[in-house]
């Protein structure tokens, strides 16, 4: 019979962790809370105490049905009679293992590259701990971190094997949805998650493992599946914009701008003109009390429908937690949330933002220029197929593949803008050429795009591709319409004449007038 892998509870007799209390009490609570199965790892303690705990620990998890796996130690397992063993890369080999052990004993091997858990696979291991997924105090001398995009590589290189997958590594109640979301590859998705914290540490591990059942068996309320492209795919999408910026100018969402203060003047400019709710959250330079919980506000702001646009332009040192809290708010909820890592590369501070964002939340849509998302792609803990090490400037070919390749790996959107942008949700890829060159002349011209794509990311969920592409083209048509006006001479009188245009958008479609759009894309 398969081992039940979905809710996998790992042991730690740490005093930070068991907090003095007896671990077969522990461990009788998560199994009562709905534990699917159950190792005992202990580093510390005597062989004599070893067995004597994990003997005790067996006639507990015998009684609900479920295996205890020993870590590590064969002996102990033998010992006692436990279903199996788990064992990392440096303790006892495969082979010998199975050797001493009985024949239907269960053999998990903790992985954490591509070649050992190949290597595991081959040797008949009946699953893998993947690993490590998020850094953890749990267990500091992990050898690398690999989170969702090293978990999903590795899935998506094994998935001809039916070997059992568990992630391990900082897997908590609010990221394990995104998790084995965000880890699954095509043909291949985790079949648990391990915790050791999480439950064993937690003021009730009935109540814990409880709340990680129900996750683990809902739908991630951000979880959308990717549409596969149709026939003429470019043509049916351009067929639906003008209804989908009619039902944005009905709905006229609400977007929760966490913006830099440079362009919120404009952003909150071009939200009037096309009718959607702004709410603005200033980063300001400087430490400041009242500023400084805005993060915390996103509780409430996320029960109205909108969506939430994380833009780092002025990043100050509070700004990533406040994010964090934002993100997380809205992804409970499973509101849009859209991510403009403004400057990615340009500094230390920067990549670690992006690289703390990207591991802690999940966005819809990933909206940036060329370096930006270059930067995304390459502050996965996992580099792949070198594009980091590419040449400077993309060809629209290898464009287009990196947006695919990183809406794939996250799955969710991405939008690289330029002269041309590229608009990927790992499936489909559009490249969208309108737009004028005025507006690569005026600032917040970019960032705008990203509350604009929270605005129709909300009126329309369904399809998220179609929600920014419909958003992209009302803009740079708008943009068109007014650089071709015979009073615009530069950026200056540019500016007025967008928002004009954007208006009259917007009032055409809210009268049911497609017109504006109808040869233009
Ligand atoms: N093994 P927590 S990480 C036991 O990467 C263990 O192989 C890991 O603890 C690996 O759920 C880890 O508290 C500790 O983060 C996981
Ligand atoms: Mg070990």
């Amino acid at each position: 019979m398969p081992v039940d892998l979905s809710l996998y509870l790992v042991t730690d007799s740490t005093p930070a962790i068991l907090k003095g209390r007896d671990l077969c009490t522990v461990v009788e609570e998560a199994l009562k809370g709905g534990v699917t199965i159950v190792q005992y790892r202990d580093k510390k303690s005597d062989t004599g105490d070893l067995i004597d705990t994990a003997k005790r620990l067996h006639e507990v998890t015998k009684r609900y049905g479920v295996p205890l796996l020993i870590n590590d130690r064969v002996d102990v397992a033998l010992a006692i009679g436990a279903e199996g063993v788990h064992l990392g890369q440096d303790d006892m080999r495969f082979d010998i293992a199975k050797k001493l052990l009985p024949k239907d004993a269960i053999i998990g091997i903790s992985t954490s590259t591509l070649d050992e858990a190949q290597k595991a696979i081959a040797d008949g291991a009946d699953y893998l701990g993947i690993g490590t997924m998020f850094a953890t105090p749990t267990k500091t001398n992990t050898k690398s971190v690999i989170g969702t995009a090293g978990t999903q590589a590795i899935l998506s290189a094994i998935s001809d094997s039916s070997v059992g997958t568990v992630a391990i590594g900082g897997i908590n109640h609010s990221n394990v949805q995104r998790v084995l979301y965000q880890s699954q590859s095509p043909k291949k998705a985790l079949d648990g998650v391990a915790i050791v914290s999480a439950i064993v540490a937690a003021d009730e591990p009935k109540a814990s493992a409880e709340q990680f059942a129900k996750l683990i068996n809902s739908p991630a309320p951000f979880a959308l599946t990717t549409q596969a492209p149709r026939a003429n795919e470019a043509e049916a999408l351009l067929h639906e914009v003008p209804q989908i910026v009619r039902k944005m100018v009905e709905v006229h969402p609400l977007v929760h701008n966490m913006i830099n203060f440079v362009v919120a003047n404009f952003v909150a400019n071009v939200a009037l003109s096309i009718l959607m709710v702004l709410l603005l959250t200033i980063n300001r330079s400087g430490a400041s009390p009242i500023m400084s919980p805005y993060g915390d506000e996103a509780t409430d702001l996320c029960k109205f429908d909108g969506a939430l646009l994380i833009n780092m332009g002025t990043l100050t040192s509070e700004s990533v937690s406040n994010y964090q809290k934002a993100v997380k708010a809205y992804n409970t909820r499973g509101n849009p949330v859209i991510y403009d890592p403004v400057g990615a590369a340009a500094t230390e501070i920067r990549r670690n933002a992006v690289y703390q964002l990207m591991t802690g939340g999940y966005f819809d849509l990933i909206k940036g220029n060329e370096g930006e998302i270059r930067q995304v792609w390459g502050s996965s803990p996992v580099q792949q197929r070198g594009v980091d090490s590419g040449p400077s400037t993309l060809d629209g070919q290898q464009k287009a593949k990196l947006a695919r390749d990183l809406a794939r790996r996250g799955r969710n959107v991405v939008l690289m803008t330029g002269a041309t942008d590229y608009l990927s949700d790992g499936e489909r890829v559009i490249a969208v050429e309108n737009g004028h060159p005025y507006l690569g002349q005026v600032t917040g011209t970019g960032c705008a795009i990203g509350s604009i794509s929270g605005c129709f990311l909300t009126a329309h969920r369904s399809d998220r591709l179609l929600a920014v592409l419909s958003g992209i083209l009302m803009y740079e048509i708008a943009a068109e319409n007014a650089a071709s006006k015979e009073y615009v001479r530069g950026p200056g009188s540019f500016v007025p004449a967008f928002l004009d245009e954007l208006y009259a958008i917007r009032t055409a479609a809210g009268k049911g007038d497609d017109s504006w759009f109808v040869g233009r894309a």
